[in-house]
């Protein structure tokens, strides 16, 4: 009878044991919902700086695609690039905030997310702008800057060598010298400004990194120059500029993602227009990833 009884409570706590075996497991599938690409991602882009236009952009695609649980990281270029690094060397997914011109598609297969709302707008232009009156105060200068103009392709040359490890400015000195007729065309009869001092404003985005090292390599070595690289986040560049305390920049993102900039200090600068066509700006991801459109990020 005691033995009888006993049998009953084993069998009893076997199936118990065998239910409570069951349910974990049925909790593990029923979680796969754990498994999708934002939970895999924490639901976070990772961005760069918030005064980017970049960011307002992501910003508004995360709006227009009803991306509800997703959230855009604020950092730098450098804490952007150092994590997708860092995942891409482990094959892990990562949804970042990128550009073009950039050394990281060379570096790493990438792709742009579709866009197919066009929240990221069009191809634009980089744009050179001075203060008001440089034209009159550092002649040489503004007409060095009103003819500098190059290629993505060119830029590239420099954004990779200081991605390799270059320091900026010698990277910016081997591409002046590789590039003599090119930087000749720029400065061709223009009078040396000797020692007279000017400030570049420039935000640390890896591709103005390379144009501001640049212009300030022509500005000193074939003109004379003496130049301050004004290291600043976005908004402060274009204030500086409209309100003197900086003379020039050839960061500005037109007409689109520095829209809001450009219509603020309206009047109150000069633009001497392209210094670079191409670009493209956008949410990207690593070829490895299951994903080609943003539309797509709530339910993958
Ligand atoms: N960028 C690089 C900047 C302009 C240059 C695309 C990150 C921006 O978003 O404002």
């Amino acid at each position: 009878m005691n033995l009888l009884k006993n049998k009953a409570k084993i069998g009893m706590l076997v199936s118990l044991v065998a239910v409570m075996v069951m349910t974990g497991c049925s909790k593990d599938a029923s979680s796969s919902a754990e498994e999708t690409l934002g939970s895999q991602v924490h639901h976070e882009i990772i961005g760069i700086d918030p005064g980017a236009g970049l960011m307002k952009q992501t910003a508004q695609s995360i709006k227009d695609y009803d991306l509800k649980d997703w959230k855009l990281v604020e950092g730098s270029s450098a804490a952007m690039t150092a994590a997708l690094d860092k995942a891409y060397k482990d094959k892990k997914p990562i949804i970042v905030t990128g550009w073009t011109p950039h050394w990281m598609f060379a570096k790493y297969d990438l792709k742009y997310l579709n866009d197919p709302k066009g929240v990221f707008g069009k191809d634009e232009q980089i744009h050179t702008i001075v203060r008001n009156n440089l034209k009159k105060e550092a002649p040489s200068a503004y007409t060095m800057l009103d003819r500098f103009e190059w290629t993505p392709e060119e830029m590239a040359v420099v954004m990779s060598a200081i991605a390799e490890g270059k320091k900026p400015e010698e990277a910016a000195a081997n591409w002046v010298k590789d590039n003599a007729s090119k930087v000749d065309g720029w400065v061709k009869d223009l009078s040396q400004d000797k020692g007279k001092k000017l400030k570049l404003a420039y935000v640390a985005w890896d591709s103005e990194i390379a144009s501001t090292n640049v212009v300030k390599t022509v500005l000193e070595d074939k003109l004379g120059y003496k130049v301050e690289m004004l290291q600043v986040e976005a908004g402060p560049m274009w204030a500086g500029i409209s309100d003197g305390s900086a003379d020039a920049l050839v960061a500005a993102w037109l007409p689109t993602t520095h829209k809001d900039y450009f219509d603020k200090f309206a009047g109150k600068f000069e633009d001497l227009g392209p210094n670079l066509n191409g670009t493209k700006l956008g949410v990207v991801v690593p070829t490895y990833m299951n994903i080609d459109s943003i539309a797509d990020l709530n339910t993958k």
